[in-house]
């Protein structure tokens, strides 16, 4: 038995972007099964896996079920500590646990107001003042990991982290959101990464454009691939 893992559709469902990486940056084998956010039968697929109303959901080999996204990389973490999913230094470890769980559970203005999307960038996106603030912690805690570390990733090496922060990333770039140069040198290492190129490049393949995704008023630019 290996893990199942279930995503949504891969240009637009950030958190299933986060729950395959998890696994496929730190070559941990899964079984991947798809459903269709917005589709009619989302919910029921959701469920027929065993899962409940979003997505990422996961199978382990033992039985057990991951609803969260959190969920799946904390399990994982645990259950291969060989595999390099939190850095193994206990300072930036403590950093790297909070500076994900900061995320999960926030920034929620940039959020909101810039959904992924791994198909289009948009001209002239006029931020807010709380996506601002939120693009300014984003940057703040980059550039202390980034100054600890050396870098290519927050820690070094790719973790967690970097997996969690991947779709804020493209947010940055996909919206033109203000970068300092050490996060633009770090978002680029993250597009490069050959998994997040799969990804992407298989969701251009695979996903039907979402118009709901679209952004009105703003132009259309191709996806920035520093
Ligand atoms: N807290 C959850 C969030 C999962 C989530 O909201 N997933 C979205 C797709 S990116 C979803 O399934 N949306 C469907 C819905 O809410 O109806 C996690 O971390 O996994």
């Amino acid at each position: 038995m290996t893990y199942a893992l279930l995503i949504g559709q891969k240009s637009y469902s950030s958190w299933s972007l986060r729950g395959w990486l998890a696994f496929t940056a730190f070559d941990i084998p899964v079984e991947v099964h798809s459903a269709l956010i917005y589709g009619d039968s989302f919910y029921d697929d959701v469920a027929a896996f065993g899962g409940h109303r979003t997505v990422p959901a996961v199978r382990t080999p033992k039985g057990g079920l991951l609803t969260d996204s959190l969920a799946i990389g904390w399990h994982l973490a645990e259950a291969f500590p060989d595999h390099g999913l939190l850095p193994e230094d206990p300072r930036a470890r403590a950093t790297a646990m909070s500076t994900i769980a900061e995320m999960h559970s926030g920034f929620t203005a940039l959020r909101g107001a810039c959904p992924m999307n791994l198909r289009t960038g948009w001209a002239g996106f006029e931020p807010s003042e709380a996506v601002l603030s939120d693009v300014a912690r984003v940057d703040q805690l980059f550039q202390e990991a980034l100054d600890a570390s050396g870098g290519p990733f927050l820690h070094g090496a790719i973790s967690l982290v970097d997996v969690f922060y991947a779709p804020v990333v493209t947010r940055l770039l996909t919206y033109g959101l203000p970068m300092s140069e050490p996060t633009r040198a770090y978002a680029q290492a993250v597009t490069r990464l050959p998994v997040f190129q799969k990804w992407r490049e298989a969701g251009l393949t695979e996903d039907d454009e979402l118009a709901i995704y679209d952004m009105p008023h703003l132009q259309r630019v191709p996806f920035p691939l520093l």
